[in-house]
């Protein structure tokens, strides 16, 4: 029976052999071409060897498959390097035209979350915010306790939160790195954090991983109308310079009083209308909501020992998905994960 496996074995090594002999006799690339016809094609000298690999006895095929392989590889790569060789003798004899076109590179784009979160945290920069980031794992006491969300609120159910431990979960909002940022500086402060969070939510119009940017700024006497300010100038930079902005009174745990904010709609400009069709993204309202906000609570400002009687201060949440699909014009979130290079394509100066 060992005879069997020796005899596989002996042939693959006098391939190996035939081959070192012949590819030494050649001097042009279409020989070589011939060759690696003969040794590796799919009915060269390797493959007819390998048809008798299935009637070898079952113990022996581990040991004749790993040298077959090994053998391939041998084969393979005294093919590559003879190429190589063949190459730049064929330079050297100014037989290679170096006029032709190069191949062609293929450059990679950012991604369009990327670009929308690099524009939006320049937009703050000019204004001085400083940009902060931090662990997607958090801990309960900086995504909830300290961000005054008690603990029957729905945001702590399993239903929406992913936990590790009953302590220990992935983030649902970037608050956590504000929280952070104020436990680390005393005001005056203006920080903005962008990053991935995480609910435990999947559909059409959520995914479970998307990109959250929030930011805030603490000093003595900041009130609504410095957020409003700061708000018109970030939309006003990010779509046009005409849009317009509204509050609308809403409610968060970590801010008091709290809005939401609408943009005029960027699709129609506000007229509910698109070349005389009803605009779809507004629903002929004229308005889209942009994002949420308020004044930072006196509790949470207690959680990070902020003094609330000396310090005030604004803070504000949005969907960074949501501002790439108004921005670029895009009606289906799910686009942004598939990575389809026709999508992605589309956002480099480079278009393959
Ligand atoms: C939304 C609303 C908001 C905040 C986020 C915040 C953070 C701290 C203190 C107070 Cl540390 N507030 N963040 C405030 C208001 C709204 O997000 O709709 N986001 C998508």
């Amino acid at each position: 029976m060992a005879r069997d496996l020796k005899n596989f074995l002996d042939k693959l090594e006098s391939i190996k052999n035939s081959l070192s002999e012949e590819i030494n006799k050649i001097t042009t690339s279409s020989e070589l071409d011939q060759i690696r016809i003969k040794f590796l094609g799919r009915k060269g000298e390797l493959a007819k060897v390998m048809k008798g690999l299935p009637h070898l006895p079952k113990e022996y095929k581990p040991e004749a498959g790993k040298v077959a392989n090994k053998i391939k590889n041998v084969i393979t790569n005294l093919i590559e390097q003879k190429q190589l060789e063949l190459e730049e003798q064929g330079a050297k004899r100014g037989q290679i035209d170096i006029t032709l076109p190069g191949r062609e590179q293929f450059i990679g784009s950012l991604h369009p979350i990327t670009i929308t979160i690099q524009e939006i945290c320049s937009v703050f920069k000019s204004l001085g915010f400083e940009i902060v980031t931090g662990p997607e794992i958090e801990t309960d006491f900086y995504n909830f306790e300290a961000l005054n969300i008690p603990k029957d609120h729905p945001a702590r159910d399993m239903q929406d939160t992913l936990y590790i431990s009953e302590n220990i979960l992935l983030r649902t909002h970037t608050s956590p790195l504000q929280v952070r940022t104020m436990l680390k500086t005393t005001p005056p402060v203006a920080a903005i954090a962008p990053g991935k969070v995480y609910r435990r939510d999947s559909d059409l119009t959520h995914s479970p991983m998307f990109h959250q940017i929030e930011g805030f700024l603490v000093d003595k006497d900041v009130n609504m109308g410095d957020l409003r300010g700061t708000l018109t100038y970030f939309v006003q930079h990010i779509f046009s310079s005409d849009t317009k902005v509204r509050f609308r009174p809403s409610f968060f745990p970590f801010t008091e009083p709290s809005a939401e904010v609408d943009i005029s709609c960027v699709i129609c400009n506000g007229s509910g209308f698109v070349n005389g069709s009803p605009c779809r993204v507004c629903k002929q309202t004229g308005w889209v909501e942009i994002l949420g906000c308020g004044l930072i609570d006196p509790e949470v400002f207690k959680a990070v020992s902020y003094d609330p009687e000396k310090y005030s201060g604004f803070a504000f949440g949005l969907g960074v998905e949501r501002v790439a699909m108004l921005k670029y014009g895009i009606n289906d979130l799910r686009i942004f994960f598939e990575n389809d290079i026709r999508f992605l394509n589309q956002f480099t100066d480079f278009p393959v």
